[in-house]
């Protein structure tokens, strides 16, 4: 059976964590920005190096197919995502995708023939930060996301995705989706501390918990900051403390499974001596049930009314995304978990936190993840780390899973 090349994948790990590079060792990559296109570019021609068909589809996904021996059998895709946070880190996504990579570098290595084609995907905007929702790409390509909504999503700046990937020349001609995959398989660190708190290998996911992003205005009034008493005033930025801390409390309240986050905060005029006149909250909500997580939503609906009418002020709340918990196909989880025993790696069930591609692609064929250890489960923070074997073994078992189901039909050693 064939084995993964450690040198190549770290190498091609810290290729790709050069571009946009960040001081403190991460990595800023925002979705279809001029960094987003030079990992785009990179990874498609190390794709074409291993004679890998390129296709992008008209989100941007990045498909590197190598052929198996009847083409016309649905192929089994592995991948992430290249994009990252403003001050990500080195192995969210990007972990993926070259692992991806390196099982096809193995495949040809080893000249096996396999059944299926198999198929190495780099998603369009995975993380929703420049452009709300996340995991884009692969929820247009699921058909659960509209196409024309998301090109049409802008920036803060007023940049839309579709102008965006023009820019980049990442905007394709493939449709998207509507074809079948076999099998979707995506390796990815834990960005949580339980693998390695438990000092195990392999994580094998069985889903992902549910997510609800909310966008909340609240409009009070500008004023002199000076002559202004404080009684007479509409303060929006007051009004927006006093309802974050309710949010955190939503979660307490639903612990230990409970996430509220507020992400963002724009302030207008965002003047020193003006009183806010408006504040938008940006905020995030998880929770693995999702009976849960709409009585949290209920929960947020209700202290937002209350504050609104104890400070004065007005405005709006907007669920913008919801994203239900999911679960990953058993008999892939078991798969999963039969290969990282076969190779006697310690490994143990779980659920993710995060969001990922494999949430859109479970909705339409078999699909499971492979979680390894990050440092201090830390992610989303430039200080991201993984250890060189973990990333390895996890690239390892994604290589012994994708052959199973791709077939192997012949292998020269
Ligand atoms: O938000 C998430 O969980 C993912 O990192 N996009
Ligand atoms: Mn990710
Ligand atoms: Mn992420």
């Amino acid at each position: 059976m064939p084995h993964i090349d450690p040198k190549r994948l770290l190498n091609s790990l810290s290729e790709m964590a050069k571009i946009g590079g960040t001081q403190k060792g991460g990595v800023c990559r925002l979705a279809a920005t001029a960094e987003d296109k030079t990992a785009r570019d990179l990874f498609a021609s190390w794709a074409k190096t291993e004679n890998c068909e390129i296709s992008i589809d008209q989100i941007g996904n990045i498909f590197a197919r190598r052929p198996g021996k009847n083409n016309n059998l649905a192929p089994v895709v592995l991948g992430s995502h290249l994009d990252s946070q403003p001050t990500g880190g080195k192995f969210d996504g990007a972990y993926g995708v070259l692992a991806a990579l390196e099982v096809i570098r193995c495949l040809n290595d080893s000249g096996i023939e396999t059944g299926r084609p198999v198929e190495a995907v780099s998603w369009t905007n995975e993380e929703g930060s420049r452009f709300p929702p996340a995991m884009m790409g692969s929820g247009v390509f699921s058909g659960s996301l509209n196409l024309e909504k998301a090109l049409s999503t802008q920036d803060i700046n007023g940049i839309s995705m579709s102008d965006a990937l023009d820019a980049i020349n990442y905007a394709g001609e493939h449709l998207c989706g509507n074809r079948t995959i076999h099998t979707y398989l995506e390796a990815h660190i834990e960005q949580g501390p339980i693998l390695e708190r438990e000092n195990t290998t392999i994580g094998v996911v069985l889903g992902i918990q549910g997510i609800r992003w909310f966008d909340i205005i609240i409009q009070g009034r500008e004023a002199h900051a000076g002559p202004t008493p404080m009684p007479a005033r509409n303060d929006a930025l007051i009004a927006a403390s006093d309802l974050i801390l309710q949010i955190e409390d939503i979660a307490l309240q639903h612990a230990p499974d409970g996430r509220t986050t507020v992400g963002t905060v724009g302030i207008h005029p965002n003047s020193r001596n003006v009183i806010p006149g408006q504040v938008k909250l940006g905020i995030d909500m998880r929770h693995p049930d999702a009976g849960v997580l709409s009585t949290m939503k209920k929960e947020l609906q209700a202290v937002f009314e209350k504050m609104r009418k104890e400070r004065g002020v007005k405005g709006n709340i907007d669920e913008i995304w919801y994203s239900p918990p999911t679960i990953f196909d058993a008999e892939t989880v078991d798969a999963i978990e039969a290969m990282a025993t076969l190779r006697q790696y310690t490994c143990r069930r779980i659920t993710s936190g995060a969001g990922h591609d494999a949430k859109y692609m479970a909705d339409i064929c078999p699909t499971a993840m492979i979680f390894i250890p990050c440092d201090e489960g830390l992610s989303h923070n430039e200080a991201e780390n993984a250890k060189d074997a973990h990333l390895v073994a996890g690239a390892q078992v994604l290589l012994d899973v994708a052959l199973a189901r791709a077939g192997l039909l012949n292998a020269d050693r």
